[in-house]
């Protein structure tokens, strides 16, 4: 990965989410021993109330930060699992108890001052670190939800936008792992039964000096993305929201898990769905080939090629380690200048 690129992933692992019980727990394991008159005791356990529950709550204005600079691939993400509305209400239920517990912080140390007796002085000490805590209390289930979406950002993929970019699409079992495995370090499962990817791997090729991006994704069924599962929209996220060029793997064996026609419906259907990317068919697993298959599939593809919206063929067996290299080479020699 080049230089200067920090993928959210590893920003994320340094924000902690405390729960409130946390917060608690650390405010009644730290009240300060010591301290002269017993004025100067409840100011220190107030002040150390205040301290620790405003530090425990830190995280929040990291978290707002990376969320605000995140891509917009990532929010697709995000959104398949959260609800944006959501993360943000709760960010704001933390900020704002922050505020709160700052006020609280500065209304009860002078009540601290004036108080005129002892028990004033107990009772005024202990209303304070009470409402200091129940503004932090009222966002127990946000602060939750939070650190589940902390955790949940910890485990994205990190996808450099800055690098050339091959995304691998296609149909259920069409070969996109076995492709992005052989060209890479990434180890994404591979399997005989279809629906094996659930999320987006990311592989680092290199071709001469460079290093290529190749993102595998879920398999695709050809139906409207308004019904498609989650699995599946993890793969359109990449494929509408990421720079770079799409690969679709048109798997020919006669045991496809989509026959020829509606692997070409998908193709279809992709190809609405990315706009402006460049689109490279690459007929998948022609070591078992069904030669009749192949044939109608090059010739429903070569309209596209003719009319543009794919920008060329190649044919390849992916399970070869030399075949796979020698696409991803010739895809980036020809499209992926620098
Ligand atoms: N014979 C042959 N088998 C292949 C080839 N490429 C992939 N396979 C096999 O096809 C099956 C599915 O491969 P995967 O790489 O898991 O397919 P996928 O597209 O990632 O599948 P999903 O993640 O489920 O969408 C596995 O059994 C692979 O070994 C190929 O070129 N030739
Ligand atoms: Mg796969």
């Amino acid at each position: 990965m080049e230089d200067g690129f920090r993928d959210p992933a590893s920003i994320a692992k340094k924000i902690h989410v405390p729960t409130y019980d946390e917060i608690l727990e650390k405010i009644r394991s730290r009240y300060p021993r010591g301290g002269k008159t017993l004025y100067e005791k409840q100011l220190a356990t107030l002040q150390k109330t205040y301290d620790i529950a405003i530090s425990k709550t830190d995280f929040v204005r990291s978290l707002a930060r990376l969320l605000d600079s995140l891509h917009p691939f990532y929010w697709r993400l995000i959104e398949i699992d959260f609800d944006k509305d959501k993360v943000h209400k709760a960010i704001s239920c933390v900020s704002k108890a922050r505020k709160l517990a700052s006020k609280f912080y500065d209304k009860y140390r002078f009540l601290l001052l004036a108080a005129e007796d002892k028990r004033e002085l107990l009772r005024v000490a202990s209303e304070g670190r009470g409402r200091i805590l129940s503004a932090f209390k009222k966002c127990r289930r946000e602060l939750g939800y939070l650190r589940d979406l902390v955790i949940f950002i910890q485990k994205l993929p990190g996808i450099d936008p800055s690098l050339p970019t091959i995304i691998v699409a296609g149909a259920p079992s069409s070969g996109k792992s076995t492709l992005v495995r052989n060209v890479s370090r990434a180890q994404p499962r591979v399997a005989a039964y279809p629906f094996t990817t659930t999320t987006i791997h990311i592989g680092h090729a290199k071709v001469g000096g460079r290093v290529i991006q190749v993102i595998d994704t879920p398999g695709l069924l050809d139906r409207p993305v308004e019904e498609m599962n989650d699995v599946e929209r993890r793969a359109v996220a990449a494929l509408r929201e990421l720079d770079g060029l799409v690969l679709f793997l048109f798997d020919v064996s006669s045991d496809a898990y989509m026959d020829v026609e509606r692997q070409f419906k998908l193709l279809l259907n992709i190809i609405k769905l990315i706009k402006n990317k460049n689109v490279i068919v690459g007929f998948n697993k022609i070591d078992k080939a069904e030669p009749s298959e192949y044939e109608r599939a090059k010739a429903l593809v070569s309209r596209l090629v003719e009319s543009g919206a794919v920008r060329g063929t190649l044919t390849l067996s992916a399970i070869s380690r030399e075949q796979a290299a020698r696409v991803i080479r010739e895809i980036a020699e020809e499209f992926l200048q620098a």
